[in-house]
């Protein structure tokens, strides 16, 4: 460990943490990395963080025979909430392998395919929405909208539920909640428990039991109406695992209810943003996108299942843009027995490391001098060819990698198809980029002002 260079001036209680922003861990470990180099340590209220960027690093890291998922940290602080969901879950928990294999189905092509109408329905709802706000020449809330969509996906998709977002002039209690919890979990990072003061424990618990009964709602009311066959929810409360019969306990269906709405949301809702901020920024990009939708799609009022993974351009683009903001910027991994990192650091059997994956992205010796340019031609298939394996990890690695992983990609190639059809996207040159970090990244206080391309597209 001493070997792992670490930033300068360490202070006894409060380590690294001066010069560094409470708000911006993330983009202040990139600062840290790019000053020391492909693997290093920060400290942080004593306690060490050991994060590894390096293209050589984190390929041998996601060796699944030597590494495994780590639940630490920001994971662990969600456990009041999710306790043994299938996010959250230790790997030795039984309820990880038996969730995965009740839930594994319900990605699967065919049900993808079920799922296709109902993104394509709320994805309508969101271009009602816009389409006012081009005819009252108002800009679009992008991280707004954009969260509003993924949620009612996620929600009606997985779960037959309505939120009722686009309706809604405030959030849904289960949304500020929810925002409440991953708040209050990302601050469990940063301040020792004992600073925290009680009124927020209180509050936290507040929200936790608000996102218990807006579930146990909804999981009554399905039972009471049947229905739901083949989606999230039908498969955990009807299937029984094909091996050994056994079914979800009603707690654990709760705890992954909550983990869909949470996991299966933000993140998408980010890359999507972030998504839409390089088109408005790279008109050139969005020509040849908008080309693209126009062939493949033609003038099928509706695009078909199959016609989604056919916008091979519009694919690289969010690939470009998860590349350069991985809305999930790291995953942990532990050594699973004693064993040596890149054949050079010793690590015990439970010793972990972040992978940092929004470095990792950017790393010169794999991505060129010109890493931080938005580039989609990256991700043509000759180019991703060239590069070598586990350099682009948006849905981290191994056993514990998302499971949700098709389900965004379809949901996002899908909508940022819909909407380079209608809209011509005007970007605000006075805008900055500024990432907010919540767990997830977001571009925040990202505005688009809209224009239709023809009225009837
Ligand atoms: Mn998702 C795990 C990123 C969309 C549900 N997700 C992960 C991990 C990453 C990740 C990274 C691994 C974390 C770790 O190693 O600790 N997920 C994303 C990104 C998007 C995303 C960048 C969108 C873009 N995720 C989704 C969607 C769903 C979902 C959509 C659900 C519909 N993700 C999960 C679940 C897990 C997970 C559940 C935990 C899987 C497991 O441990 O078995």
């Amino acid at each position: 460990l001493s070997r792992i260079p670490h930033p300068p001036r360490r202070l006894p209680l409060l380590g690294d943490v001066l010069g560094a922003s409470r708000r911006t861990p993330l983009q202040d470990s990139l600062r840290y990395a790019r000053k020391l180099g492909p693997i290093f340590r920060r400290r942080a209220f004593n306690r060490e963080f050991v994060f590894v960027w390096g293209a050589d690093l984190a390929a041998d890291m996601a060796d699944e025979a030597r590494f495994a998922k780590h639940v630490g940290l920001g994971i662990a602080n969600l456990r009041p909430v999710v306790g043994d969901g299938l996010f959250t879950a230790f790997n030795h928990e039984p309820n990880w392998q038996l969730a995965h294999d009740v839930l594994a189905p319900g990605f699967s092509r065919e049900a993808m395919a079920g799922y296709h109408p109902m993104m394509l329905a709320v994805a309508d709802r969101l271009m009602d929405h816009w389409d006012r706000a081009v005819v009252t020449g108002r800009a679009v809330d992008v991280p707004g909208d954009m969260t509003k969509l993924t949620l009612e996906t996620i929600a009606r998709t997985g779960f037959g539920h309505d939120f009722g977002s686009f309706e809604r002039s405030r959030p849904h209690p289960f949304v500020t909640a929810m925002v409440g919890t991953l708040t209050y979990a990302q601050r469990l990072n940063t301040v020792p428990t004992p600073l925290l003061i009680r009124r927020a424990a209180r509050r936290n618990r507040d929200d936790i039991a608000r996102l218990n009964s807006t579930v146990d709602d909804l999981v009554r009311a399905r039972t009471a109406s049947g229905g739901g066959e083949g989606d999230l929810l039908g498969r955990m409360l009807e299937t029984a695992h094909p091996e050994t019969g056994e079914r979800l306990s009603p707690e654990n269906v709760r705890r992954q209810v909550i983990t869909f709405l949470v996991a299966g949301h933000e993140t998408t809702s980010g890359a999507l943003s972030f998504a839409l901020h390089y088109l408005s920024r790279h008109p050139e990009v969005a020509e040849r996108a908008r080309a693209e939708v126009d062939r493949v799609w033609g003038a099928t009022a509706t695009p078909g299942y199959d016609q989604v993974a056919r916008l091979r351009y519009v694919r690289r683009i969010l690939d470009e843009s998860l590349r350069l903001w991985p809305t999930a910027p790291a995953f942990a991994r532990e050594a699973r027995e004693d064993t040596v990192l890149g054949g050079d650091h010793p690590m015990r059997r439970g010793a972990w490391a972040l992978v940092l994956t929004a470095m990792l992205h950017r790393d010169p010796e794999v991505w060129g001098a010109d890493a931080e340019r938005f580039d989609p031609d990256r991700f043509d298939p000759q180019a991703v060819r060239m590069r070598p394996a586990h350099t682009f990890k948006p849905f981290g690695t191994g056993a514990r990698a998302c499971i949700g992983r098709q389900f965004a990609l379809h949901e996002a190639t899908l909508v940022l198809g819909l909407l380079l059809r209608r809209y011509e996207f005007g970007s605000d040159p006075d805008y900055r980029l500024r990432v907010t970090e919540r767990l997830t990244l977001m571009p925040e206080g990202l505005r688009l002002r809209l224009e239709r391309r023809s009225p009837d597209a």
